[in-house]
């Protein structure tokens, strides 16, 4: 997270640290998640692809990067059937988890958009992970949250078209109707960064949190120019809900 503040998992008590760990060892976070039941994990496909099950495990509970909370093993992972290669359409996956997280005052879940949940621009969302505090700069051992605003989509897909057109960046993905840019207008300073994928987008209301994103991509990050794009949480949210509840 570029240009927001440490907080805790007492305010986000469903954020959840992806842990890899080559060949089953030295787990470290490389990603974040969201927890939506009690053995489900909303993150984001571009996290899993190619690595099997069994070097991934997921830390709940814990506003640090490499301890506390509770530690739980993965059972299946599942990427949505959309997803292709490059960061890009349908950026969305389902962790399950082998047992069921026990809620507490640093656990329980969080409601997601539904398909018809709609967000106007200028809303102000919040995006949370251990991702780098600016480009190529240091993963914090706190847990990071700014507050950013959702961004016109036409817009930020203008722009993304133009960086395609530069030299070296032609094979970059559009911005399309499943994502959503989130940032400071022609500011930037705030952002989600690299190794907070995956990470929930949240909008906080009156009746409480609601997913409506997860972290995916983005040109740098915190640039003016150049919004962060995440997957917009309400277009999948059916095949989301179909998963995480799906009998195991
Ligand atoms: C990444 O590399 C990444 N500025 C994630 C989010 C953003 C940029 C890069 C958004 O995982």
């Amino acid at each position: 997270i570029v240009g927001g503040s440490p907080t805790t998992v007492k305010s986000y008590p469903y954020m959840a640290n992806m842990q890899y760990g080559w060949l089953g060892t030295a787990f470290q976070q490389a990603c974040g998640g969201a927890l939506i039941t009690r053995d489900a994990v909303l993150s984001a496909a571009h996290c899993f692809v190619g690595d099997p099950v069994p070097w991934w495990r997921v830390r709940l509970g814990t506003s640090e990067r490499s301890s506390g909370g509770v530690i739980h093993n993965v059972v299946k992972i599942i990427i949505h059937p959309h997803y292709d290669i490059k960061p890009s359409e349908a950026d969305v996956a389902i962790v399950r988890l082998t047992t069921k997280a026990v809620y507490s005052s640093t656990i329980a879940a969080v409601r997601i958009a539904g398909a018809y949940y709609h967000i106007n621009d200028g809303t102000p969302i919040t995006a949370i992970g251990w991702g780098q505090l600016e480009v190529g700069g240091v993963s914090p051992n706190q847990l990071q949250h700014v507050q950013l605003d959702v961004i016109n989509l036409e817009l930020c897909a203008e722009r993304y078209a133009f960086l395609k057109t530069r030299p070296g960046f032609s094979d970059w993905p559009d911005v399309t109707p499943g994502m959503m840019c989130a940032g400071v207008l022609d500011v930037g300073g705030k952002d989600a960064c690299q190794g907070d994928s995956g990470g929930p987008v949240t909008q906080i209301t009156n009746n409480g949190h609601v997913v409506v994103g997860v972290t995916s991509w983005g040109y740098r990050c915190a640039d003016p120019i150049y919004p962060g794009v995440v997957t917009r949480v309400s277009s999948y949210s059916n095949w989301i809900v179909a998963f995480a509840e799906e009998k195991l």
